[in-house]
C-alpha cells in the first residue's frame, strides 16, 4: 500500500449498516453530545460520527466572529456570527454527511456523520476498526473519507471475527472550493482576510 493511501485510511472512515435483505438489524442508539473546537480558523476535531439525535458544540475559541453553518439537505442549519468564549450548538435529527463550512472563511472545513444505527466504527491511528456485535448475517459495509469522492461499498458477511480490509485511493483528489450560506462565492480575499 502507497504510504498516502495509509496516512488517509488512519485519518478516518465511516463505517455503517445495515444490511441486506432479510438481515435484520436494530442497534440501540445512545444520543451524545460531542464538541468541534474553533481554533486558529481550524475545527478540530475536523471529522466526527454520531448517533442520530446527537448535538454537536462549537466553541470559539478565537479572538474574532465565525459563522458555523450548513447547507447539507436534510440537515441544514445556520448558528450565525459569534465570538471568543461563545459556543453554540446543533442537534442532528436526520442521517447523513453533513458538510460544516464557517461564512466567513472559506477554508474552514467539518463533516459530521449521522448515523442510523450504532454499527459504525471510526478507525484508531493503525487504520483498524471493529464493529462489535453483529448479529450474524450478509451486510453493506460503506466507508467513507473526506478525501475519496465516492463511498465504497463492500457487501461483507458478519458471524464470528469476520475480517475485511480495505485500502482507500485519495489519489485523485483536490481541494474545491464551496460557496458560502448565500450560495455565492467567497469574496476574492477570502483566505487573505486578517480575521
Ligand atoms: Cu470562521
Amino acid at each position: 500500500m502507497q504510504p498516502l493511501l495509509l496516512k488517509l485510511l488512519l485519518t478516518f472512515s465511516a463505517v455503517q449498516g445495515p444490511a441486506t435483505r432479510g438481515a435484520h438489524v436494530t442497534g440501540r442508539i445512545v444520543i451524545l453530545t460531542v464538541e468541534i473546537a474553533i481554533t486558529d480558523k481550524t475545527y478540530a476535531p475536523h471529522v466526527v460520527v454520531v448517533p442520530l439525535g446527537s448535538t454537536v458544540r462549537f466553541p470559539n475559541h478565537d479572538p474574532f466572529n465565525h459563522n458555523v453553518f450548513s447547507v447539507s439537505e436534510p440537515n441544514q442549519f445556520d448558528l450565525g456570527l459569534y465570538g471568543r468564549g461563545e459556543a453554540k450548538s446543533h442537534t442532528f435529527t436526520n442521517s447523513g454527511l453533513v458538510r460544516v463550512y464557517c461564512d466567513v472563511h472559506p477554508r474552514m472545513v467539518a463533516y459530521v456523520q449521522v448515523m442510523a444505527n450504532r454499527y459504525y466504527a471510526q478507525p484508531g491511528t493503525d487504520g483498524s476498526f471493529t464493529i462489535d456485535n453483529v448479529p450474524p448475517g450478509r451486510y453493506r459495509l460503506h466507508v467513507w473519507h473526506e478525501r475519496i469522492p465516492t463511498e465504497v461499498v463492500r457487501d461483507v458477511t458478519a458471524g464470528g471475527d469476520s475480517v475485511v480490509q480495505i485500502a482507500l485511493n485519495a489519489r485523485g483528489y483536490h481541494w474545491e472550493p464551496h460557496r458560502n450560506k448565500y450560495g455565492r462565492d467567497y469574496p476574492t480575499n477570502a483566505g487573505l482576510e486578517r480575521y
